[in-house]
């Protein structure tokens, strides 16, 4: 049996984060199927039974749940200590890129990711803003990366996890990732590395 469940959809790179760890970590888990886009997470019986934030991922383990990828990628760096911060400054490192991939590397460019690749939905003006705002984070991670291998420096950690986590899809976005040459270079380096694994090998795909 598997140490580890994960809730999970393929498509959300939000749960790749948690699945990539886990991978390189080298864990027994398993998915579990969330049918998202059938509006499970919507749906009372999960919000009631599995997550009340309404939200992939989750992870189950030892008879608890853990939700959010930067809780579940914190807990689970103290608990393999792998990936994670050896100085209480590092740590803090860790959290400060965590907290700007939330706000705004991920969560700008997954929406347009969603919208354009998914939905198929390319309203200019809603399009327009979330690719100023991607490209304006973009910049921010290639600019740090044209100095720094990994994003604290010399080796890999939670925070590149994190912040990767939608970089091997190759669903149309509207947005060159070719302009970013340190941030691709990056996100190679990533792939590199032993137990890496793309998305959809390790989740189950919801949109056919
Ligand atoms: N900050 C959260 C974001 C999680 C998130 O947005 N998950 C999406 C899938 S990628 C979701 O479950 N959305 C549910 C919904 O829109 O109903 C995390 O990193 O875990």
């Amino acid at each position: 049996m598997s140490e580890y469940r994960l809730y999970c959809v393929g498509e959300s790179g939000n749960c790749y984060k948690v699945a990539l760890m886990l991978s390189l970590c080298g864990s027994q888990w398993e998915p579990v199927f969330v049918d998202y886009f059938q509006g499970a997470t919507r749906a009372e019986p999960y919000r009631d039974t599995v997550n009340e934030l309404g939200e992939v991922p989750v992870l189950e383990v030892d008879g608890k749940r853990l939700t959010q990828s930067g809780v579940i990628l914190t807990w689970l760096a103290e608990r393999t200590g792998k990936f994670g911060g050896r100085t209480e400054e590092e740590r803090l490192e860790i959290l400060r890129w965590i907290l700007f991939d939330n706000h705004k590397f991920t969560s700008y460019y997954a929406t347009l990711r969603w919208m354009v690749g998914l939905m198929g939905n390319r309203e200019p003006a809603v399009v327009e803003f979330l690719r100023a705002r991607a490209l304006g984070a973009f910049a921010i991670v290639d600019k740090h990366l044209a100095t720094n291998r990994f994003i604290l420096g010399d080796r890999p950690t939670i925070a590149d996890l994190s912040l990767v986590g939608y970089h091997y899809y190759d669903e149309e976005t509207t947005i060159d990732r070719k302009a970013f040459p340190h941030l691709m270079s990056w996100v190679q380096r990533i792939a590199d590395l032993p137990g890496w694994h793309h998305p959809y090998e390790l989740m189950p795909r919801g949109s056919g």
